[in-house]
């Protein structure tokens, strides 16, 4: 339909990924009627990581999440439920997040010409994410409670009013996020033994079985990885079986105490033979730290639950060795800046000349 600008230019016979939609159509749940509305979303570089993979004796990539137009993983699927909510001619879409959906939604809701509007726990939102939302031009809400609460009323307005709901309980975000998978195994030649996520409101670890499922189906992979996911210690519900009614971490993004993906994350985990465990506030931020430092991979805090996994079982002498490992990393580092500027020591303070500056970097 080639509908929302998406032209193709074509000068020199070079050609860009056309986005999740258009690479993988034949496996999504779109039709010729459907108005594709991307912004070339999906085709992130998965990075081989020498250090980790060193350092944890298995063969370690990095999906690198932040990449994505809006900086997170939620393009995949926000291009199919924009998509899907054109087709069915939605002038407004609504969504609860953590900071990310929302960056997503509104980016795609105005390229598509709808009104986006965000619903977003008080106070627990990265500063870039909430600086996406206003840039992309949404109405937000700042809603008295937390993110659960935030989708309990995401939902209602949605049943009773004309906006169309865009968070993953919408099925076709998890079908956008399945493409994931289909990268990781068209890139690697089959699937990883493992594949490691952090885990919020459950959709992605959902997303990525489901893919790896239908590959594996096709028989255009030998086999299917574990699925390990972290959550926060302090926001833990699947770990501890139960709804945790104040979640907290400062990682914001899974800051999730009801996820709306529950049942299928524990299918996900149980039919694969992987684990979902937790990860304390510290353990998160020394992997944040770590895959910045040594990989030269910049992510959000709540990225970075799954590497700190890792090490978590490593230290308990409870990972495998010589195994393929696939890490998604959910989100970039640039949107909460915080945490990389927490305690660090301030650049020194020298003046235009070699021999001080020399002596300041003790060359
Ligand atoms: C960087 O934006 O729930 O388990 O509202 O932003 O699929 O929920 C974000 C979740 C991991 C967890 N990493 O993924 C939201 C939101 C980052 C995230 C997750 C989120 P899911």
């Amino acid at each position: 339909m080639g509908l929302f600008g998406n032209k193709t230019a074509k000068s020199s016979g070079a050609h860009q990924w056309r986005g999740v939609i258009e690479e993988y159509r034949d496996r999504l749940p779109v039709s010729a009627k459907t108005p594709i509305v991307s912004l070339r979303e999906g085709g992130t570089p998965l990075i081989y990581a020498c250090y980790l993979s060193e350092l944890l004796g298995n063969d370690v990539w990095i999906k690198f999440e932040g990449t994505n137009p809006t900086g997170s993983f939620k393009d995949r699927g926000m291009t199919m439920a924009i998509s899907k909510a054109a087709e069915d001619g939605a002038k407004a879409v609504i969504c609860a997040s953590t900071g990310n959906t929302s960056a997503s939604a509104a980016a795609y809701a105005v390229k598509a010409g709808m009104r986006p509007v965000v619903l977003i726990p008080n106070g627990k939102i990265a500063m870039g994410k909430l600086a996406q939302a206003i840039a992309h031009d949404s109405t937000i809400l700042q809603v008295n409670g937390n993110f659960d609460d935030c989708l309990t009323l995401a939902r209602d307005l949605a049943t009773d009013y004309p906006v169309a709901l865009v968070n993953s309980v919408n099925p076709y975000r998890i079908e956008g996020q399945k493409t994931g998978a289909f990268e990781v195994v068209d890139l690697l030649g089959d699937a990883p033994d493992l594949h490691v996520l952090p885990v919020g409101n459950a959709g992605n670890i959902t997303a990525y079985w489901k893919g790896y499922r239908e590959y594996n189906q096709d028989r255009i992979s030998s086999k299917l990885p574990q699925m390990w996911g972290f959550q926060a210690a302090g926001s833990a519900p699947i770990v501890k079986n139960k709804t945790i009614t104040n979640p907290e971490t400062i990682a914001t993004a899974i800051r999730i105490g009801n996820p709306a993906s529950w049942a299928q994350a524990i299918e996900a985990r149980d039919s694969s033979g992987g684990v979902i465990d937790s990860v304390t506030d510290r353990e998160i931020l020394a992997a944040y730290r770590l895959i910045a430092a040594k990989e030269g991979i910049f992510v959000e805090p709540s990225s970075a639950a799954g590497l700190a996994g890792l090490i978590k079982y490593k230290k308990a002498k409870k990972l495998p060795t010589g195994k393929k490992i696939v890490i998604t990393v959910t989100g970039h580092g640039l949107k909460d800046v915080q945490w990389a500027l927490e305690g660090a020591a301030k650049p020194k303070i020298v003046p235009v000349n070699a021999k001080a500056a020399a002596k300041a970097l003790g060359l």
